[in-house]
């Protein structure tokens, strides 16, 4: 059954998994939400998601939320499709590590970056500053993991890869990755993939606009 993906705009995290299921080639239908009337506040959509935040899909019914637990699942699902090691590869670990370390440990410094960029301009600038030199070791640890492979995990495209460039585009929309040429063209590796050219995955980050 196709599934529905409950969505802002292309940049937001549903992204991801639209990406995920376009490499997977299955079907999806999208439900846009609109930002400004707060349909996503509504009691309809609440009831969906308690949280009111996308994305959140909906398959035979079962309603999912996070957008790194819908990725995992529906790679995990989708085992054939090839997007996740399975259970007793020994890629499985590291595979599982950074699936819960983008969302987890990662993508708050993006949204320390967004809440910065609303401040006045020295504060903002102060706080960008620091964010930067926070975020060093991170970029350290993504550029030590792929050393001189093309993806994140065994050399081969996962769903791990989503997480991260989407992230990772979400970084760059601060100018957190200044001359980091590993992560420079690991991105564009993956911006040249026909399911994330398809989704529009890597189109410059806007707000969420009136229909
Ligand atoms: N950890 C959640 C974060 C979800 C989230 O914050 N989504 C944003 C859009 S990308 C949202 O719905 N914001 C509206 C709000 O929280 O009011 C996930 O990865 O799905």
């Amino acid at each position: 059954m196709t599934i529905k993906i409950y969505f802002f705009g292309p940049m937001d995290r549903s992204g991801r998994v639209r990406w995920l299921l376009e490499e997977m080639g299955m079907a999806y239908e999208d439900h846009r939400l609109d930002y400004q009337k707060q349909e996503h506040k509504s009691e309809e959509y609440l009831k969906i998601n308690p949280l009111g935040a996308i994305p959140a899909i909906e398959e035979n019914g079962e309603i999912l939320t996070e957008s790194g637990g819908i990725c995992a699942y529906l790679a995990d699902k989708h085992r054939d499709k090839e997007m996740s090691p399975s259970i007793d590869s020994p890629l499985r670990g590291k595979y599982m590590q950074w699936m819960f370390m983008i969302p987890a440990s990662i993508e708050p410094y993006m949204v320390e970056c967004f809440r910065a960029s609303q401040l006045p301009e020295e504060e903002r600038n102060k706080v960008m500053a620091e964010a930067v030199t926070k975020f060093e070791p991170v970029l350290n640890m993504i550029t030590d993991k792929l050393g001189d492979n093309e993806y994140m995990i065994g050399n081969k495209f996962s769903a791990v890869d989503i997480m991260l460039a989407s992230t990772l585009h979400w970084a760059n929309n601060f100018e957190l990755l200044q001359n980091k040429p590993t992560l420079d063209s690991y991105i564009e590796r993956l911006k040249s993939r026909e399911a994330a050219v398809k989704v529009g995955a890597f189109l410059p980050i806007t707000p969420p606009k009136e229909d």
